[in-house]
């Protein structure tokens, strides 16, 4: 009957609709009375007023009837706010945090993203902080709603059942962007979410250099230790990249003389043989020359770097 997006939309909706039941049924109830009154004692028919007299039994019925509603609504609604408030214990925690004017999630491994990947099935806890002015954290098709309060930590739970995107919306009014402050949330297959999480960038940069070293030059250089100064690779550190250097203009310094060179195969052969005598303004030459290269391996590397944009 509905499109379930989490455990809690279908209670959730089942109160909506039994509230509207029940509006429906009293609005029907009082038009029909105010009319069949209105026609039964209009003034033809009745020119002259009577007196209302007390009648007990009628005055119970209609304050118990609507007390009895009023409960029931009460109660059901109530059922449903239990259900949204307690959490599973295995929930997957996920921190969410609130700004003007986007979300960010933050899971246990440590991995940040900002939209919200879940596993289908899998109970998820929120635990949610506003590090400026209040927002509110709604996912419609989960039906749930939850304020970010600055200073406090707020949390909400659900467990989604239908792979797919659903949207995320801040729900209260937080400035200019506001109406931006939008996201999503994936709910993946179980083992595409677990691909997901444990693939980090990290390793990712090492699946990369795994590759790289089946370069016989890569390997050549790595175990000569050029690599333990020089990386190869897109990684920005300490080292001092090699990537793409051929045909980078640089400044050197010569023989105590700021020069422009353009990286050329002259060039890289001499940085490796003489590495001194061509500083690269800004560093300092630690290396050792490369003599205990063989002509075909120098030769061989000067090609990798050629090639290696
Ligand atoms: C002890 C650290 C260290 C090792 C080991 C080392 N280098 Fe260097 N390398 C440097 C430094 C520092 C510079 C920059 C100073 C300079 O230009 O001399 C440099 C510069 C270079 C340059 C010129 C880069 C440019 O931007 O102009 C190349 C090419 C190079 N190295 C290749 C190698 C190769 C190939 C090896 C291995 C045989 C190697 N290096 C080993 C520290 C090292
Ligand atoms: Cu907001």
């Amino acid at each position: 009957m509905y499109t379930v997006g989490s455990t809690v939309s279908e209670a959730v909706d089942n109160v909506f609709l039994f509230i509207i039941i029940i509006s429906v049924i009293l609005l029907l109830v009082v038009t029909f009375l105010m009319i069949f009154f209105a026609v039964k004692y209009n003034r033809k028919k009745h020119p002259q007023s009577e007196p209302v007299k007390q009648k007990t039994w009628l005055e119970i019925v209609w304050t118990v009837i609507p007390v009895i509603l009023v409960l029931a609504m009460f109660f059901y609604g109530y059922k449903g706010f239990l259900l949204i408030r307690q959490v599973p214990e295995d929930a997957l925690k996920i921190k969410v945090t609130g700004r003007m004017w986007d979300w960010s999630f933050e899971y246990e491994n440590g991995k940040r993203t900002d939209k919200l990947y879940v596993p289908v099935g899998q109970n998820v806890k929120l635990l949610m902080k506003s590090v400026d002015v209040i927002h509110s954290f709604y996912i419609p098709v989960f039906r749930i709603k939850e304020d970010l309060v600055p200073g406090k930590e707020t949390y909400l739970w659900f467990k989604p059942q239908t792979v797919g995107p659903a949207d995320i919306f801040c729900a209260e009014y937080c400035g200019q962007r506001h109406a931006f402050m939008m996201s999503q949330v994936m709910v993946m297959e179980k083992e595409e979410f677990e691909k997901w999480y444990q693939y980090d960038e990290k390793s990712q940069a090492e699946a990369q250099m795994e590759e790289l070293k089946r370069i016989p030059a890569v390997k050549l250089m790595d175990d000569y230790g050029c690599l333990s100064c020089h990386s190869i690779d897109d990684s920005k550190g300490e080292h001092i990249p090699l990537k793409g250097i051929f045909g980078q203009k640089k400044i050197v310094i010569k023989d105590g003389k700021e020069i422009e060179i353009v990286v050329d195969e002259a060039y890289l052969r001499r940085a490796l043989l003489e590495p001194g005598a061509e500083v690269v303004k800004g560093q300092i030459n630690q290396m050792e020359p490369a003599t205990d290269l063989s002509e075909k391996e120098l030769q061989m590397i000067i090609d990798f770097l050629k090639e290696h944009k």
